[in-house]
């Protein structure tokens, strides 16, 4: 980190950048974009000290509107990307973005491992439930009746992917779930998954209001999860939280005390050519 940079205090705007965002008017997404300026303005994160790193769809355009630095990368390969970054620059804050469809269906295999991993990075899940960008396909989450995807006209019949239980399970390092809907709230729960060493899962409630007009009402759906001041560090009790809540408690919901993956940087290839040999088919 540059010292001459260290703790200026920015305004959440100007962790925004010039491209004004395609979304949909009302996508949740706007809401998520500004928790994202706030939680690292509040952190004084300088821009050029931030990554965010995305992979395909709607939510993950997010690095585009952001002044720090990113990658719009491939379709589902956020958290590997993303992955490779920290390990090289453990310096840096990154942070992960996208969909639930980039997420855990196509990136899903990054997502265990990754998790099971914990490299210091959070992942911002944008969950809409459903595949916005191309048009309003069935994502993992989406619940199994959901009937108007043209793909799937009679609903799926799949029971839904549970992320945060499969995060939890797979060895995140800190567990959260909030809503587009509540900015400031969700920039509180952002600055301490940033904050917390290790592998943060924040899933965002964030409504796609073009193919799933219906999740406007998620706002008067949430609940505060019944934790006390403090989220569990137990395991056990957070996967019983997790899978009893139906998908609406919001908080931090598990905080825990993994040790981070940081491998050594010093590299033992001396001799590039000799490297190559070593793999030519
Ligand atoms: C390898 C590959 N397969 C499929 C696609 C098509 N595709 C683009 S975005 C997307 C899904 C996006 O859904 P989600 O991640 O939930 O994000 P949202 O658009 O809802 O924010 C798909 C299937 C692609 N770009 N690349
Ligand atoms: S299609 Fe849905 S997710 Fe995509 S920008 Fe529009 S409202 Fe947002």
């Amino acid at each position: 980190m540059n010292d001459e940079t260290l703790n200026v205090q920015l305004q959440p705007k100007q962790y925004k950048s010039a491209v004004k965002p395609v979304w949909c008017p009302g996508c949740g997404d706007f809401g998520v974009l500004g928790s994202i300026t706030k939680a690292l303005a509040g952190l004084k994160v300088q821009p050029e000290n931030a990554a965010i790193i995305s992979g395909i769809g709607c939510s993950s355009r997010m690095p585009t509107y952001l002044s720090t630095y990113g990658f719009h990368g491939v379709h589902g390969r956020a958290l590997a990307l993303a992955t490779g970054l920290k390990t090289a620059r453990p310096d840096l804050t990154v942070i992960a973005t996208g969909g639930d469809g980039d997420g855990f269906s196509i990136g899903g295999n990054h997502f265990l491992h990754t998790c099971r991993r914990n490299p210091d990075m959070t992942y911002i899940v944008m969950d809409n439930q459903v595949y916005g960008m191309t048009k309003g396909q069935a994502s993992p989450t989406t619940e199994p009746n959901w009937q108007r995807g043209k793909l799937t006209p009679a609903g799926t019949g799949i029971n839904p992917f549970q992320p945060l239980a499969i995060a939890l399970a797979s060895g995140a390092n800190f567990i959260a779930r909030c809503s587009s809907s509540d900015s400031n709230g969700t920039a509180r729960i952002l600055m301490q998954a940033i904050r917390h060493p290790g592998f943060s899962m924040v899933q965002v409630l964030s409504p796609c209001v073009t193919f799933r007009p219906e999740q406007r009402e998620w706002k008067n759906m949430l609940i505060a999860a019944p934790v006390a001041m403090q989220a569990t560090s137990d395991p056990a009790e957070a996967a019983r939280l997790l899978l009893t809540d139906e998908g609406i408690y919001t908080g931090i919901l598990y905080v825990g005390e993994r040790p981070v993956y940081q491998p050594k940087l010093e590299s033992s290839i001396d001799d590039i050519a000799e490297f190559e040999e070593e793999f030519r088919i």
